[in-house]
């Protein structure tokens, strides 16, 4: 396949309903900036494109959750997520928006034109609507009883506990959000996107990379995991989709279109044109010279980053839309992540189980690339990864640290120490040492750039540790610090050498850690350099003037991984629909009517034809109580005996099974439904009382 002309690079919009945690960066931002970084530094032509998804229910829930705008809400988070994208060196070339009135314009006339060439058809449903709020209730308005797993707060659209898709009208006891009452259902006209027509060629597309009988892009090159998805969805059939949706805050429908009214489009249809509005606005701003190149012309290569759940839209839907719009390029690739986890758990928004970027670049600015350097380690690549505050702190010190970190400042201390900071050189000795030397970095241009441009930015950043760990062996193995005053002239040599080696590692981290390439050009008083510098041993000339050295990496110490393990804890959010509910308030004489007593289960046996019941004689200390209690399935008699338990003294009695039951024992239940004895932590006089 020859080398694209130029290259459209997206991220995935974020909603503009919260903010950004690593796990989004780790997905879809850090492996684009990596790649659009390692681009530019080949001047090739590109745009990456990025911006905030500002429809959807998500947005609409949650300003009505804030008592706030629609507006209000993606006004605040489409600032907060660019300034925090910006402060994380995420280098787009435009951070848009979808509420822009250029976007809207575009989706709109994506959406007529299609219309018009019949790429639609209209269907009558039923639907779920809310009286009481006079509308219809998009999927996340829904809530009820799971159908697959009962839990009683899936939404319309997806189950948030079992994570399956659920189509809103199979929730059992489905309540509306927005009244709380059960919503009625109501017929109601959609377009919808025939995607059973697309099948044969999406499939030609996909697994052969032929398009319009043309070779578009090489099949080998796309993930597994987001080939196996698409794989899956292909093979179960395509059906025709909902683009529209009765909502008030989005896409209007086009005017044109008959019974286009209160209707918007789906925030999945207008989403990824927001690719485009946003590459139009470059365009008026001055930044490229047209927008049309960029996604029109067949040299350009479009390349989406994403994560796991936004596979079918990007690979399926999108380039339905593009193909019958026509004149549209498709994606070459869609280098979909999966997700990453922390500490063990998914990260969850509603949990507050989350490093918040925004958060990481106001209280740790100096450490930003150390955080780049380990979530670059741990991209989902392949598989779900893991965040832990104890990793980040032995992948900082042990590698970051120790190798590249160290190796930098001890080359500058030497230099400064024995030329002032003079790049000294011998060309006898270096000839000696060049081949040595330039093992270590011959291979990095090409190795690290193909790693790259295959999206294995793991590998990558691992084949860029491993020049640092080759150099640092280099230095171990030459002493330079003991030779200085007996050999001179090697000494000269191998810091000449290693000092190249150091901006070898300053022009490679550019992609990778640009404030640390910045900061070690810096120290080296040189210009940032191209890719294409890489391997060269050149790149400092003898007698240059080195700058004031400082160190490029801080070491994490335990506190600050204590500190940041307790703020992650202390800040999570406990989900309230696992625990049971709350009955409802009572007054204190209520309360105090109640007595409890403390005693000891003295006998017991299993009551006749009754699985569940044991009969138990508690010595209560004034007098032994014969108790009927419901706990056979959870303990056997040999068991209970001897326990001292809390029992209801003044309850009345009651009958079961031809015995009368005076009281009732106290058990806890926990969250998965075992019962626990609640007995006092060391014995106590039985009769004691309980309050
Ligand atoms: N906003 C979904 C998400 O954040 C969606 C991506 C749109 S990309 C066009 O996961
Ligand atoms: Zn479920």
């Amino acid at each position: 396949m020859n080398i694209p002309k130029r290259y459209t690079i997206t991220s995935a919009l974020p909603y503009a309903n919260g903010p950004i945690h690593i796990g989004h960066l780790a997905g879809a931002y850090l492996p684009a900036d990596i790649y659009a970084r390692y681009l530019r530094l080949q001047n090739r032509d590109l745009v990456f494109i990025c911006g905030s998804d500002e429809h959807g229910a998500p947005i609409t829930l949650r300003a009505k959750q804030e008592g706030v705008s629609p507006q209000e809400i993606v006004d605040k988070y489409h600032i907060q997520m660019k300034e925090t994208f910006e402060k994380f060196g995420i280098s787009f070339d435009i951070f848009h928006r979808t509420s822009a009135p250029l976007h809207h314009e575009t989706a709109q006339e994506f959406f007529l034109d299609l219309y018009k060439k019949g790429a639609f058809i209209e269907k009558e449903t039923e639907q779920f609507y809310d009286e009481e709020f006079q509308q219809f209730l998009a999927d996340r308005y829904i809530k009820g009883v799971c159908p697959k797993c009962q839990n009683p707060d899936a939404y319309g659209d997806q189950c948030e506990k079992c994570g399956s898709t659920i189509n809103a009208l199979d929730l059992k006891e489905p309540i509306s959000v927005l009244s709380g009452k059960t919503p009625v259902l109501k017929k109601t006209t959609h377009w919808y996107l025939p995607l059973d027509r697309d099948e044969a060629w999406l499939k030609d597309w996909i697994f052969k990379g032929i398009l319009d009988g043309k070779e578009q892009h090489d099949p080998k090159l796309w993930k597994k995991n987001v080939m196996g998805q698409v794989g899956s969805w292909l093979q179960d059939g395509l059906q025709a989709r909902a683009i529209t949706r009765d909502l008030s805050w989005g896409v209007d429908v086009p005017a044109e279109i008959p019974n286009s009214e209160n209707k918007k489009l789906y925030v999945w249809l207008d989403a990824p044109i927001g690719y485009i509005s946003a590459t139009k606005q470059l365009a008026l701003d001055g930044k490229i010279e047209n927008w049309e190149k960029y996604w029109q012309d067949e040299e350009t290569a479009l390349i989406h980053f994403i994560g796991k759940d936004n596979i079918v839209f990007h690979t399926i839907i999108f380039p339905s839309i593009l193909k019958a719009k026509g004149s549209y390029i498709l994606p070459s690739n869609v280098p979909g992540n999966e997700f990453m986890n922390l500490e063990g758990d998914k990260i969850s928004t509603s949990r507050n189980w989350a490093i918040w970027v925004h958060e990481l670049v106001e209280e740790h600015p100096s450490k930003i690339d150390a955080f780049r350097f380990v979530l670059c380690a741990n991209i989902p690549e392949t598989k779900d990864s893991e965040f832990t505050w104890t990793d980040f702190q032995a992948r900082v010190n042990n590698e970051l640290v120790a190798a590249f970190g160290n190796f930098v400042n001890r080359i500058m201390v030497l230099n400064h120490k024995y030329y002032n900071g003079l790049v000294p050189y011998h060309e006898e000795e270096f000839l000696k040492i060049k081949e040595e030397c330039f093992d270590i970095v011959k291979d990095a241009k090409q190795k690290i750039g193909s790693l790259i441009e295959n999206y294995k930015f793991r590998e990558a950043l691992d084949a860029f540790m491993q020049v640092a760990r080759d150099a640092n062996k280099f230095l171990t193995s030459k002493e330079p610090w003991k030779t200085a005053k007996t050999k001179p002239e090697e000494t000269q040599a191998v810091l000449y050498a290693s000092l190249q080696i150091v901006a070898n590692l300053a022009t490679i981290t550019q992609v990778f850690m640009p404030n640390a390439a910045k900061s070690i050009f810096n120290i080296l008083g040189i210009d940032a350099l191209q890719w294409e510098d890489i391997s060269r041993l050149d790149l400092l000339t003898p007698g240059h003037q080195l700058k004031e050295n400082h160190l490029i990496f801080e070491k994490i110490e335990d506190d600050f991984v204590q500190a940041q393990i307790e703020k992650l804890h202390s800040t999570k959010k406990i989900e309230t629909s696992k625990y049971p509910k709350m009955k409802e308030e009572i007054q204190f004489d209520d309360f105090a009517k109640i007595d409890i007593r403390i005693g000891t289960i003295v006998a017991a046996k299993k009551v006749e034809k009754a699985d569940k019941l044991l009969e138990l004689s508690v010595d209560m200390g004034f007098e032994t109580r014969t108790i009927i209690s419901g706990i056979a399935l959870h303990f056997s008699p040999e068991e209970v005996v001897g326990k001292q338990v809390q029992v209801l003294v003044n309850l009345a009695p009651r009958k079961m099974r031809g015995v009368e039951s005076q009281g009732m024992i106290l058990f806890a239940e926990d969250l998965e439904g075992k019962l626990h004895f609640v007995s006092p932590q060391s014995g106590l006089e039985n009769g004691s009382s309980v309050s």
